[in-house]
């Protein structure tokens, strides 16, 4: 027996082990009040459809967030991949809706095509720019995909490696440089495309976002951050702001749930147990 703990690492009060069990609609169901998932790039052979369908049906909850790149747009212009899975994801999804589960889509950068349709419902699932989720401890997680970050931390960075002058300079000799190397009949290279790549190569682009995600979040008033996009699941604490990354279902099989207590929790669907394993990026917490 032991103390459960919130996200923050403060003891709950009252929260009795199993209790989050007792909205189980079956045996090894587990309910809980909201599921956090994004990136599951439905239409590419990464997506691990099966696996999430199999979370999905035993991890039920009153709310489920959809944050981008559900559908990977992008991949499927390029080459059509629809198998069965990927339609009975779609339909579980639906079918949650129906049932009456809250269900939130916030459509990413590889799902742009649905950012047209905000403000509008499908099928009972609602499509938002961004939303506000208030967990049942009564904190505001901003949800968001988090694509609209790279402009701001690739632009940042270089701006303050070179300066705008130096980045003016850096285009004109860009221009010039490929005027000769058009005289000279070689094709275009970009200057500063490959020094960007560089640059941005050398800086731990991660850590900026998730700094940056969780700044905004602070400057709106949220006390914290649900995001996606990076592919990497993590929950801490950055600068006061609680930054949570609910991870894909590409490479990691990862969702954020909130207990119905309020505490929320990053898990990680093994096949090998078929059971939720606290994701490595948490601290051992579990009883
Ligand atoms: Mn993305």
């Amino acid at each position: 027996m032991g103390t459960r703990f919130d996200a923050l690492g403060a003891p709950i009060q009252g929260f009795a082990p199993g209790a989050s069990n007792e909205h189980d609609d079956a045996p090894g169901h587990n309910r809980y009040r909201t599921v956090f998932i994004s990136d599951v790039h439905l239409g590419t052979p990464g997506c691990q459809a099966v696996a999430l369908l199999d979370f999905l049906k035993t991890h039920s909850s009153d709310n489920l967030y959809l944050v981008g790149d559900i559908v990977d747009g992008w991949q499927l212009r390029r080459r059509w991949h629809w198998p069965q899975a990927h339609n009975d994801v779609v339909q579980k999804l639906l079918r949650s809706a129906r049932k009456g589960c809250r269900v939130v889509y916030v459509p990413g950068n590889h799902d742009e095509f649905a950012r047209q349709f905000v403000g509008h419902q499908f099928g009972g699932i609602e499509v938002r720019e961004e939303a506000v989720h208030v967990t049942a401890q009564g904190r505001q997680l901003w949800v968001i995909h988090g694509d609209y970050f790279d402009g701001v931390i690739q632009c940042a960075k270089w701006l303050a490696y070179l300066g705008d002058n130096l980045y003016e300079f850096t285009l004109r000799l860009n221009r010039h440089l490929n005027t000769m190397r058009g005289r000279l009949r070689l094709p275009y290279w970009s200057l500063s495309a490959f020094l960007k790549h560089k640059v941005k190569k050398a800086l731990n682009y991660v850590t900026d976002f998730e700094a940056a995600v969780a700044g905004e979040a602070g400057r709106r008033g949220h006390h914290g951050v649900v995001c996606g996009h990076i592919h990497r699941a993590e929950m801490r604490e950055i600068d006061g702001i609680l930054y949570c990354n609910d991870g894909d279902w590409v490479e990691s099989r990862t969702a954020l749930v909130e207990h119905h207590c309020g505490r929320l929790e990053l898990v990680e669907w093994s096949d090998s147990h078929s059971v939720l394993v606290p994701a490595d990026h948490q601290q051992k917490e579990q009883i």
